[in-house]
Order: structure tokens, then C-alpha cells, then sequence
């Protein structure tokens, strides 16, 4: 019998290694016995499959589904006439012409939308469009791989997308470096060129295709001109060729100046003649080498980058440039509406930033060509771990728009720390913005349906690398399934998703659901709390890498992230009545919602508001200055529980992702101290207001590295100075020494978690052991760059700040506790502090 030959191959994927690279398209056996493999389909039968078409591309994938997720061998087959027991995969126009009967009262489709309808062992998957096949395809193998056999005996589906829109944007730069990109270089550039193996770009593709993203531009948004030598034109085309047969489009960023940085030409205004001919030339080489060729993303007058603004030329002018060169191809501009000063003083209180969006684009309004659209942040600022909606979406009547997310988490944790995003996007999309006094809520404006617009949809920056797990976190790719599944469908519950992700990610294993759903649900909240509270911006060093934290970069900056924090105050006030006049570009009943302060959510109060520490919340009766330090405390513990939720599949998920994930959340745990303990010292110090609790400051268990016997060590200043246990570390006295840093036990004896707090900077890998009365502890490298693949600072701060534990140590009273370092290249094997942690203490 069969399933005895898969059964134990079932088993042994738990102990075979995973590297993630299939991500949620394993296609891990499922038990499905003889009985359950005669009721599925014995045939496939593609219509009209043409080479490298998405319908190949269904049969080929159904194929392979079949054979490994439940041993299966389905032939496939491509004429009219389907055997019994067959799966037709077709498009609607197709399947007519083969003379077969559509039922009379079917929803008619939209484009990439399906029929999915399955009877005993017959099934029927009819797309739009050949892509929208393929997405019907995927959808009974993501059925098949969750072991949704109910389902695959009976069900009558149709599925349309809720936008057109449905695009990756991919940050890559044209030397293979990616911002804000954390799993590694890029998949498709090098050097100044187009990578020849394109392998993983067609991963890429299938990937995104079984989320039903449509299209991907592939280059930065601080684009580069050279994308668009002969060459690289030549290269773009190799990449659409690897990703067509999962109907991916694609489509480019440019940069405004090309026609002078590469063309030659004196200008790059885009209302001159020769400007207008060289993008149209320029498009028409593109759209001869890729004839689907998505369209383009601009980036213009943005943050340093080239735009119309040069030539006194409104956005729209230049925007309008790209859109008529493309419309006689069909393609798309996404004009970014990420435009703002970066050089603003906060001396001024009226100042905002937040203003800028609306400020710029509702002038506009009705002024881009229709096969332009609106690309928005969802908040008015950027990415920040809570922001309200962006108004723009309800000041733009008469422009398609989409809403722009961020999968990569470069304000999240850089996929070092846990963060799935639906339930924030979430208060984005299902935001009432009470247009004209109705109901709009955002999701209906991103479809084009509350303003009637043609077009609209989602774009979200992914950047995906070279790591084997795409993102460089095993769990991070539950945003990017996500993503792809709210773009289709906004109305998705965040959690249902997430657990057909764990089922085709993991198994099916219920406990295991639970516990990635647990975790997964209180992330954001727990990384909202030692971040950034009350809507005042992730207090992340914006100046330098956006990771760990920093929050006195949060003002004096000219880019306008600002808290306005002062030894009384803190918060932006955005009221029309006395700030920046920010909450009146909302329709009036949000407005009035958020100018007062009595009607503002406690988790927005800072964003609107400029209060004393000391004002009381509405919701929890705290003092302002006291949840910074609860939710500071709570959201540190949060952390610290995962490794142990996370402890308890083990067995239930194969040994390395079980590992590799492991290994993120004790970083994680550490990581979030560093942050509750920055924050919160930080706001201690302005505020002069202690901790009702008095635990800031107040560490019974930490031995301070400087306050240690030292030899070959010295004390050293850390900058941003909340960033080191008592502002102070210590640092090996040149760069090649070994330092030892000795002290007694004060504690009375017993078993405790020994950690330490050190500082692993980019540029070296020192080594470190701890000793007992010369018995070593453990040792450990500063090699965070090989293990998480990340490593962002070269200085002892927030982001370097790190904590290695060893846990169930035997101590007594009097016991010599030694630290030896040996520094490595810039890397002066620096130590922060020793604790030692009772069990339940976590400090
Ligand atoms: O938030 C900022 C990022 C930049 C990015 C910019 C943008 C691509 O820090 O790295 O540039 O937003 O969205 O254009």
C-alpha cells in the first residue's frame, strides 16, 4: 500500500533539515491513505498551455503537488477532451470554445479572478486570464497541502481580487546591495548588471504568483540611471522571461534626471521636447524587449532625488511625462507621494512633516493621467510602528491611489525581533475616513470603488536576498503570505491567515498553530511597548541605522521626526487650533476626533498632542511618563516569554528552522532589555520623574563591567550614554589586547541565569569567556554578522548592545566571577554589565 512508503517519509521531514527556501510552497507530504488518493484526480488537463504560459506553468505545479504532498502521479493532458477524474485548468474562453457550458447564474469574473469547483474526484479551476488559472491552481494546492480533503471533494468558489494592484516593490541597488534590505545581497543585480543565474528570481516569482502579486518592480526607488543601458535593458528582459510563466509583470523605478545623468541631454525637464522623445524612445526599447512590461515607480523631488520641482514643474507635469509614454502600451505609472522637506527646523511649532503628503498632492488632485497612481505610505510619516491613516487617501476624488507597505522591517526590528504586520495594517485599511460624512473606509478607496477611480491597489517594499529564507527569518514570511492574501482580499481575518500559512510553512500540528498564532499576535503590541508608545514614532536611531534605540535623534533632525520632548513635555501637537494644523486635513469628523485630546486614543495621543508627562490616560488612568515605563517593563517580558513558547514545538517543526528561529528569539529577548532599559532611562533622565515601581535604574542583580576589577580593560563612555548599563562599559585597551575584568559574587548562593550584556560591533569578532572561580561558563564570539546575518553599527550603542545567557548556573557568595576578552579587528571585546537572574527575574 502506498501511504506505508510516505508515512514514515512524513516523519523523517521533521528530522531532515529545512532551509526555508520553499517557504509556504513545500509541498510537505500529507497523510492520504488509498482510499483518500482515489477520491482526488487522476488527471490534469491544461487547454491552450503554451510553452512558458502560467497555464504550463498550473499543470506542472498541480504535478508536482500531487506526487509530494500526497504521492500521487497525475498526468496531464491538454485537449478538449478531459478524462473522468480530471482537474481542466483553463481560461473561461478557452474552456467555451471547447464547446463546454458555463453555469448561467455564475459571478462573472474580473481581471485575475477564478472559478474554483470541485465535485468528488473532478475538478474545474477556470481563470479570467491565464494568470488568474494559475492563482486557482495554487489555490487547490494550498486546499491539497493543508489537508483540506472536505474541501477538494466539494466546493464552488469564485474569487476576484479586490484591486488591480497588486504590487512587490523591491529596494535593490544596481551594485547588488539592497536598503533596508536584511537577508542578504540581491537576486538580481551585480555589479552595475543583471545577475545571469535568474534561478532564484524565478523562485521569486512562483512564490509571489501563489499570493497573487501580479507585478514587481525590481530596482530601487532611488533608482539608478544605468538600469537603462542597451545591457541592462537586455538583462531586465532575461528577468520578466524567468518570472512571465508565473504571471509576474515587471516594471522599474527610474530616476528623473536620466535623460541628462545617462542621455546626454543638457536637461531633464519634463516639459521639453527632447526629454519627452528620450523616455519615449527609452519606453518603446523597453516594451520591444518585454511587451507586458509593467510599468514604471518614480521617486521624484524626494529626499535628495532629482524631479520636476527643478525645472518649476509640478509633480503632476512630471509625473504625467512617464504616464504618456506608457499608456500606449498599457503600462502603469505609481508616482510616490513620499515627497517632503528633509531640511525643516523644528523651531518653527508649525511646522510638520506629516503635512507635506497633502500639502503637495491635493492640489493636484485630477491633474495625473489615468493609468497614473498615487503610491502612499500608509501613515503620514514612514513606516512607524503606529501612525494614524494618511489623509491623503481622502483628499485625492479624482487620482487612483494605492497604499505602500513595508514587509521588510526596517523600523520592525530588521527581522531580528518577531513583528507580523496584518493587524497593523489593519487599522489602516479598515480606517472609516467619513468622507463627506459617509462611510470610506480605506480598503474601498485603495479598490477604486469609493471614488469610482479605474485603477488602485497595494505595493508593499519586500526585499527579499540571497538568504536561503528569503527575508533572513524563517517567520518574517508571514507578512509577505499576508500581504499577498490581504491585497486579494482586505476583509481576511489576520489570523486565519496566519494559520494557513503555519499549516504549509509547519504542519498542522494544533499546539504548534496556536503557539506561532500566540506569538505571532503579540508581537506588534510587544514591540510597540519598548519601542515607541502613544504615537510617538519608533524611538529608533533615525539618524543613523533605524534599528536599535535612540530616542534623542527623535528631535533636532531636519527630517522632521520629531517627539518635541522637553523636561515638562512631550508630543506633537497637530491640532488646528494651536499646531501644526496636521488633524484638520482629515473630513471633519475625524478631525474633530483627534484635535482634542479627550477624543484622541490613548495609542495616538502623542501624535496629536503636545501633554505633560504627567497627564493622565484616558484608558488606564496611568500618567503618561508611567506607561512609558509599564509598557516598557511588559513589553520586554512579552519578549522574554517567546523563547519559551517557542521552546515548546520543539520536536513538532525540523531541527534547523527550529533552531535558526530560536536563535532570533533569544537575540530578541536581550535586544528588548536594551530597549526598555534605554527608553525608559532616557525619559527618566528628562523627565526627573522616577519609576512608581522603581525598577528604571534599579538592577539588584547587574555586576557593572566597570566597576570590576580591570585589567587590560578600561571604562568607556557609551554614546547615546542610555545605551550602556550605567552609561559606562568597558573596552579593551588597544585593539589587539586581551582585557580581564574580575569581581566577587555578592549574591547568596544558588542557581541562577548568568547573563552578559556586551557590544558586538560590525568589524570584528572578539571572543569572550565568563568564569566561575576559573571554571569557564561558556564563551561566545561577536559574530552576529554570520549568525543573524546582521550587524548594523560599528559603535558601542543601541544596536550593537547585545545579551548572551546561560542558563541554570550554580553560584555561592564569594564566588571569583572573571570576564576575559580578546578584541578582535575594530571590535574591542566590550562588556556592559553581568547579571545575575534569580528564575522569574527578568532584568
Ligand atoms: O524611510 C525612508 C527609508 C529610505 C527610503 C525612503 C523611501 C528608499 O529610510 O531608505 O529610501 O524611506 O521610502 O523612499
Amino acid at each position: 500500500m502506498r501511504w506505508n512508503t510516505l508515512w514514515p517519509l512524513a516523519l523523517a521531514g521533521l528530522a531532515v533539515a529545512e532551509d526555508g527556501s520553499q517557504a509556504w510552497l513545500r509541498y510537505a507530504p500529507v497523510h492520504c491513505n488509498k482510499h483518500c488518493q482515489d477520491a482526488l484526480p487522476s488527471h490534469i488537463t491544461t487547454l491552450n498551455a503554451t510553452k512558458g504560459s502560467p497555464l504550463e506553468t498550473a499543470g506542472d505545479e498541480l504535478q508536482k503537488g500531487f506526487r509530494d504532498i500526497v504521492g500521487k502521479h497525475v498526468q496531464v493532458s491538454h485537449g478538449c477532451d478531459a478524462p473522468p477524474s480530471s482537474i481542466v485548468v483553463a481560461t473561461v474562453s478557452d474552456f467555451l470554445e471547447c464547446g463546454s457550458p458555463l453555469a448561467k447564474d455564475s459571478t462573472p469574473l474580473d481581471e485575475d479572478g477564478f472559478y474554483l469547483l470541485t465535485h468528488g474526484s473532478s475538478a474545474m479551476i477556470l481563470g479570467q486570464n491565464a494568470r488568474g488559472a494559475l492563482y486557482g491552481a495554487f489555490e487547490y494546492l494550498s486546499l491539497l497541502a493543508q489537508g483540506d480533503f472536505d474541501a477538494l471533494a466539494s466546493t464552488q468558489t469564485t474569487e476576484n481580487p479586490h484591486a488591480p494592484i497588486r504590487w512587490i516593490n523591491q529596494w535593490d541597488n544596481m551594485d547588488g546591495s539592497i536598503e533596508r534590505g536584511y537577508a542578504g545581497p540581491s537576486i538580481f543585480f551585480a555589479e552595475g548588471a543583471i545577475v545571469e543565474d535568474l534561478t532564484r528570481a524565478r523562485e521569486y516569482a512562483r512564490l509571489l504568483s501563489s499570493i497573487r502579486v501580479n507585478a514587481i518592480i525590481v530596482n530601487n526607488v532611488n533608482a539608478n540611471a544605468t538600469l537603462l543601458t542597451p545591457e541592462n535593458m537586455d538583462g531586465l528582459q532575461r528577468i520578466a522571461d524567468v518570472m512571465r510563466p508565473y504571471g509576474v509583470q515587471v516594471g522599474i523605478s527610474l530616476n528623473f534626471a536620466s535623460p541628462q545623468d545617462l542621455g546626454g541631454l543638457n536637461t531633464y525637464d519634463p516639459l521639453d521636447e527632447s526629454v519627452i522623445q528620450w523616455w519615449g524612445d527609452i519606453t518603446d526599447s523597453l516594451y520591444e524587449r518585454i511587451p507586458d512590461f509593467a510599468g514604471y515607480l518614480v521617486k521624484a523631488s524626494s529626499e535628495g532625488q532629482p524631479g520636476p520641482d527643478t525645472y518649476n514643474r509640478t509633480l503632476a507635469e512630471g509625473a504625467n511625462l512617464f504616464a504618456r509614454a506608457l499608456k500606449p502600451h498599457g503600462g502603469v505609472l505609481m508616482f510616490r507621494a513620499f515627497v517632503y522637506d528633509h531640511h525643516l527646523t523644528e523651531d518653527n511649532w508649525r511646522n510638520d512633516r506629516a503635512n507635506a503628503a497633502v500639502d503637495f498632492f491635493k492640489p493636484l488632485d485630477g491633474e495625473f493621467e489615468d493609468n497614473t497612481v498615487i503610491q502612499i505610505k500608509y501613515g503620514p510619516i514612514d513606516f512607524q510602528v503606529r501612525e494614524p491613516v494618511s489623509p491623503l487617501f481622502a483628499n485625492l476624488r479624482h487620482t487612483n491611489v494605492a497604499i505602500e507597505l513595508q514587509v521588510t522591517q526596517e523600523y520592525f526590528g530588521q527581522q531580528c525581533h518577531l513583528f507580523y504586520m496584518p493587524p497593523l495594517w489593519k487599522t489602516i485599511t479598515d480606517f472609516d475616513l467619513r468622507v463627506d460624512n459617509r462611510s470610506s473606509v480605506v480598503r474601498d478607496i485603495l479598490s477604486g470603488e469609493h471614488f469610482k477611480r479605474p485603477l488602485g491597489g497595494w505595493a508593499a517594499v519586500v526585499n527579499v536576498g540571497t538568504n536561503t529564507t528569503w527575508l533572513g527569518s524563517h517567520l518574517a514570511l508571514s507578512n509577505l503570505y499576508a500581504y499577498g492574501r490581504l491585497a486579494w482580499d482586505p476583509t481576511l481575518d489576520s489570523v486565519a491567515v496566519l494559520e494557513s500559512w503555519t499549516r504549509l510553512t509547519f504542519g498542522a500540528n494544533r499546539h504548534l498553530l496556536d503557539t506561532i498564532t500566540d506569538l505571532s499576535m503579540a508581537s506588534w503590541p510587544a514591540y510597540e511597548n519598548y519601542t515607541g508608545n502613544l504615537g510617538m514614532q519608533t524611538l529608533t536611531d533615525i539618524l543613523y541605522t533605524h534599528y536599535g534605540p535612540n530616542p534623542a535623534t527623535h528631535d533636532g533632525n531636519g527630517w522632521g521626526m520629531w517627539t518635541r520632548a522637553n523636561s515638562e513635555t512631550i508630543g506633537m501637537d497637530r491640532t488646528v487650533w494651536n499646531g501644526t494644523g496636521f488633524s484638520g486635513q482629515y473630513p471633519p469628523q475625524v478631525a474633530a476626533r483627534y484635535e482634542d485630546p479627550a477624543t484622541t486614543p490613548d495609542n495616538l495621543l502623542l501624535w496629536f498632542h503636545h501633554v505633560p508627562y504627567t497627564r493622565r490616560l484616558r484608558e488606564t488612568g496611568e500618567t503618561v511618563i508611567q506607561h512609558f515605563y509599564n509598557a516598557h517593563y511588559a513589553g520586554a517580558e512579552t519578549a522574554h516569554s517567546f523563547v519559551g513558547l517557542w521552546d515548546s514545538l520543539k520536536g513538532l517543526i525540523d531541527t534547523r528552522r527550529f533552531a535558526e528561529v530560536r536563535e532570533r528569539f533569544v537575540y530578541q529577548a536581550g535586544h528588548a532589555i536594551v530597549w526598555r532599559d534605554s527608553v525608559s532611562g532616557f525619559y527618566r533622565n528628562l523627565s526627573g520623574i522616577p519609576d512608581a515601581h522603581d525598577r528604571v535604574w534599579n538592577h539588584p542583580w547587574r555586576l557593572e563591567a566597570e566597576d570590576m576589577q580591570l585589567d587590560g580593560y578600561v571604562a568607556y563612555t557609551v554614546s547615546p550614554p542610555e545605551a550602556g548599563s550605567g552609561a559606562t562599559a568597558i573596552v579593551t585597551a588597544t585593539n589587539s589586547t586581551t582585557g580581564v575584568a574580575r569581581t566577587t559574587v555578592p549574591f547568596p548562593d544558588g542557581m541562577y541565569d548568568l547573563v552578559v550584556n556586551y557590544y558586538d560591533l560590525y568589524g570584528g569578532k572578539s571572543e569572550w569567556t565568563v568564569y566561575l572561580n576559573d571554571e569557564a561558563v561558556g564563551s561566545w564570539k561577536g559574530d552576529m554578522e554570520d549568525r543573524l546575518g546582521h550587524n548594523p553599527s560599528i559603535y558601542l550603542d543601541g544596536h550593537s548592545a547585545t545579551r548572551v545567557r546561560f542558563a541554570g548556573v550554580k553560584v555561592r557568595e564569594g564566588d571569583e566571577l572573571r570576564v576575559e576578552g580578546v578584541a578582535d579587528g575594530i571590535e574591542p571585546a566590550p562588556v556592559d554589565y553581568v547579571a545575575l537572574l534569580p528564575a522569574g527575574v527578568v532584568d
